[in-house]
């Protein structure tokens, strides 16, 4: 499928002024291509660490499931929040948690399953969150995090609050019955939510016309009363503007948007999976695609970017990470001792 046949209407650029000055800020710019560059640097740490059998490295306890491809989703929905809005997470949304503020060391202690990790080392990968920062914690059953958002949003809207959850969840679990009721609730009661749906053409396996006959999961907004668009996902500019555009749109309380995010996993389902199901020609079409690529490219031609800069924003980050690893790879392992505790 090529980009020519997404349907889609311009943001209301007239009703989003606060989105196109920060696009035209080049520390704005420069700040959402170091969360572009920090999500898939430290996914990419994951996966070597996971593929690495060297017996002196840290072992990841589970699987590593990334984001490769899709950090201008994730990236670009998270920079449209303010503070105090609310992320209810899907597995792909590593770009979201950095944006929303949190660290690499929470990251590594919770795939290393240490006893300081976000799930005091009970849970490991991606199964991560921290409310202290607004972040409620993924859910393994695709599409639940959805319901728990709207009672986050319905707590919001009752106390008066301004503020907003973002919703993120994938194609695979926009079929859950639970997503639809999710759906419908939040536009009947005009709950302040945005529902974002990356749709990377597969739910571990099976492609998009297996799980579903529409090709644009956007169209299923009408059904519910809510405003639907299918964008660009790989243009994390195209993100922001959007998200924003309906971030806004629920904060004035006229309650929740479906806003559907083209894109392709470029990997399997996690670092275990090859994903020999999936064509090569496939990743091919996609790797030109590239969201981090195509954005470096635009700041570059923009004199925002030089290859100076460039060149310290990677290093800062991997020394982040690596002092990331070291830190949580020495931190204890839980005990049984304190499987009962209450938290
Ligand atoms: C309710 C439920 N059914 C099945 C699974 C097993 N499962 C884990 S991830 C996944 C695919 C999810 O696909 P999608 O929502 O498109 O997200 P993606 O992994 O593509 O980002 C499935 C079926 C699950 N975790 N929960």
């Amino acid at each position: 499928m090529g980009l020519h046949t997404i349907h889609s209407s311009p943001a209301n650029t007239a009703g989003n002024a606060a989105a196109e000055e920060v696009l035209r800020s080049p520390e704005r710019l420069l700040e959402i291509y170091y969360y572009l560059l920090l999500t898939r640097m430290l996914e990419n740490k994951v996966a070597y660490i996971c593929h690495n059998q060297n017996p002196q490295q840290p072992i990841i306890i589970g699987k590593g499931y990334l984001s490769t491809g899709q950090e201008g989703i994730s990236v670009g929905a998270a920079y449209a929040l303010e503070s105090g809005d609310w992320l209810a997470p899907s597995h792909r949304d590593m770009g979201a948690l950095m944006v929303r503020g949190m660290t690499c060391r929470q990251i590594f202690l919770q795939y290393f399953a240490r006893a300081s990790s976000p799930t005091w080392g009970r849970d490991g990968n991606v199964h991560v969150g921290d409310t202290s920062k607004q972040i409620l914690f993924f859910i393994s059953h695709m599409g639940s995090n959805l319901p728990v958002g709207n009672g986050v949003a319905a707590a919001l809207q009752y106390r008066g609050a301004k503020n907003v959850v973002l919703g993120c969840f994938g194609d695979g679990a926009s079929s859950q019955g639970v997503v639809h009721e999710t759906m419908n609730y939040a536009s009947v009661f005009k709950l302040p939510i945005v529902f974002v749906l990356n749709n990377n053409r597969y739910a571990i396996s099976t492609p998009l016309h297996e799980q579903c006959a529409v090709e644009h999961l956007a169209l299923r907004a009408a059904g519910y009363g809510m405003p639907g668009k299918t964008i660009d996902g790989n243009n994390v500019m195209e993100v922001y503007r959007h998200v924003k555009e309906a971030v806004e749109r629920a904060r004035r309380g006229e309650g929740p948007s479906l806003i559907e995010c083209k894109t392709m996993r470029m990997g399997g389902h996690g670092t275990h999976d090859p994903a020999t199901y999936i064509p090569k020609e496939e990743f091919e079409t996609w790797k030109k695609r590239d969201p981090i690529l195509g954005y470096k490219n635009y700041l570059q031609e923009q004199g925002i970017l030089t290859e100076d800069q460039e060149q310290s924003i990677k290093a800062r980050i991997e020394g982040e990470i690596e002092e990331a690893v070291e830190y949580a790879r020495t931190q204890p392992m839980p005990v049984a001792e304190d499987l009962l505790k209450e938290r």
